[in-house]
């Protein structure tokens, strides 16, 4: 059949299958051949540069920037300005071009590593750097497995080099495994073991990240976000990345304009830096995916520091800007001078923010915070009165079935406590779901790279609990993807050694049937049924 495009990258790709048409996230088949071409010369630019460490030369920084920020381009709702991206890949065809010659022994590089041409020829060469050009579809679905870990960790890794932070290993590994997936030699088995791997790294990589965000910042503390809003002007920020966040609270100061966060930037409230600018306000709406009506709502600009993107109405669109790896077509992209004032001048003239909701929730439960509530947490899951914890991390989306997590956290036994990170969490932090001997029982850790916390959480308990292995641990885990952040958190996760996690709504489309069976098989990884039957399962009871 003939296809427009494809993709399958993503949890709502188009009948559990993959988008051949249009993107359900609004992607076009344009911007779709240009990320695969970037991501095709990207791995060619990561061959080159594994062959140059094999020969003991040095990679400078700035290329690692690049292959990471080529790849964070590339993930789910993060950009989708086509011009943006023909840019970075007549960058990078320069940068390897320039770096090929460098290499001593190039005759084991693949094709992409040597492949250069002209703009007029990056359609006709994306359309054979499309992921069905790999035929067999069990290495094709590991090499995307591989892929989207790979894009997870390198979005990971820009948050932590906007604030100085890099590990060497992880860029060098990341470009291998990269380069990886181009070659044929490797068997499934092969690439099965890289995929772990790659969870390895991806634990590297959260650690990289939670360490520039604690030492920039603070550990996060317990803190309660107003949800409402004031009524001063204000922007409203959502994306990743803290760094941009710190800069905007910077030169807002004093300018009679508020900041409030959106989506994944509502965890910036729970770090002390933050906390210390009084114009920042709260927390504006919900997941991404309800911007197209709260984004209209805001009256004001709004900030785009990384995904998720919905493609804008004509009412707010003049008002979105994009910055990083963020793009969007006719939409003002704040380069990396990070110069705000066009937002602070625009949000003078623009009426205060239309009130969607008021009260407060509460976050803050990140690894530090918790451990400071240790003697509290071990002494309830001693008495009983906490039974088990279940983990909720992950991504929210559009789907009906997404509904199921709601459902899940409301009939949870009351003695059972969530963990989650990510914006998931926006399916049930607003419910009131009470407090186990002053416990809440939400413990929301933060952004989706801050499943970390979740991951370090669980082995200080094991330490605590003298258990053998992290699977007899009274926790449990209900996750829900969408992007390729999930992936590598998903990836990390395995490495780590944690068995029987449920992922949904539905499993990845990637996936092919041999793969999963590994999956199944090895770690027990399965996807969710119905409230009632997955409460049974994990709890070997009916709802509460
Ligand atoms: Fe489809 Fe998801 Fe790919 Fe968008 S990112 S084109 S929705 S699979
Ligand atoms: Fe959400 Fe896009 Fe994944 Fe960072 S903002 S968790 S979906």
């Amino acid at each position: 059949m003939e296809h427009n495009m494809f993709c399958y990258q993503c949890q709502e790709t188009a009948g559990c299958a993959g988008c051949t048409r249009v993107g359900v996230c609004g992607k076009t088949p344009d911007v779709a051949a240009m990320q695969d071409l970037l991501v095709y010369v990207t791995r060619g630019l990561a061959a080159v540069t594994t062959q140059l460490r094999a020969e003991g030369t040095a990679v400078d920084a700035q290329v690692n920037y690049l292959v990471t920020w080529n790849l964070f381009v590339t993930i789910t709702n993060a950009n989708f300005d086509k011009e943006a991206i023909v840019s970075r890949i007549r960058e990078t065809l320069d940068v390897k071009q320039e770096l090929l010659t460098l290499v001593m022994d190039s005759s084991a590089l693949p094709e992409a590593a040597h492949w250069t041409a002209e703009e007029s020829a990056f359609e006709a060469k994306a359309a054979q750097a499309s992921v069905l050009s790999t035929e067999d579809e069990d290495i094709r679905s590991l090499r995307e497995l591989i892929t989207y870990g790979l894009k997870g960790l390198s979005a990971y890794s820009k948050h932590a080099n906007a604030l100085l932070r890099e590990d060497g290993e992880v860029d060098a590994f990341l470009q291998r495994a990269l380069a990886a997936t181009l070659d044929d030699s490797l068997t499934a088995d092969d690439l099965v073991a890289l995929a772990l791997e790659t969870g390895k790294y991806g634990v590297s990589g959260m650690a990289l990240l939670d360490k520039a965000n604690t030492e920039a910042y603070g550990n996060p503390e317990i803190t309660r976000v107003n949800i409402g809003v004031g009524k001063n002007p204000g922007i409203l920020v959502s994306g990743h990345d803290l760094r941009d966040l710190e800069l905007l609270l910077e030169q807002t100061q004093g300018t009679g304009v508020d900041v409030y966060t959106h989506s994944e930037m509502l965890p910036a409230h729970y770090y002390p830096v933050f906390k210390k600018y009084p114009n920042f306000v709260g927390n504006y709406g919900n997941a991404w995916w309800k911007q197209k009506e709260e984004f209209q709502q805001f009256n004001g600009p709004i900030l785009m520091t990384t995904n998720c993107i919905v493609p804008p109405k004509d009412s707010y669109k003049d008002r979105l800007y994009t910055t990083g790896a963020a793009g969007y077509p006719g939409c003002t992209h704040i380069g990396e001078e990070k110069d705000f004032s066009a937002l602070i001048e625009l949000a003078k003239r623009c009426a205060p923010p239309t009130e969607l909701e008021r009260g407060e929730i509460i976050g803050g439960f990140a690894h530090a915070q918790v451990m400071a509530l240790a003697d509290k947490v071990v002494e309830a899951v001693k008495s009983g009165a906490i039974r088990k914890f279940v983990v909720m991390a992950g991504c929210d989306g559009r789907a009906k079935s997404r509904d199921y997590y709601t459902e899940f956290a409301k009939a949870l036994p009351k003695d059972a406590v969530i963990l989650t990170a990510g914006c998931a969490k926006y399916k049930y932090n607003k419910l009131d779901l009470g407090e186990i001997g002053g416990i809440p029982r939400v413990l929301d850790a933060g952004q989706c790279n801050d499943s970390y916390s979740l991951a370090v959480i669980a082995l200080k308990l094991k330490e605590v609990f003298g258990l053998e292995d992290i699977n007899d641990l009274p926790i449990v885990y209900n996750i829900a993807w969408y992007e390729q952040k999930a992936v590598i958190v998903l990836l990390s996760l395995l490495y780590l050694g944690v068995k029987n996690i449920h992922l949904g709504p539905t499993l990845p489309a990637f996936l092919s049937p041999n793969v999963s069976k590994v999956l199944v098989k090895r770690f027990g990884i399965a996807g969710i049924g119905t409230v009632e039957d997955d409460l049974a399962l994990f709890f070997g009871e009916k709802k509460s």
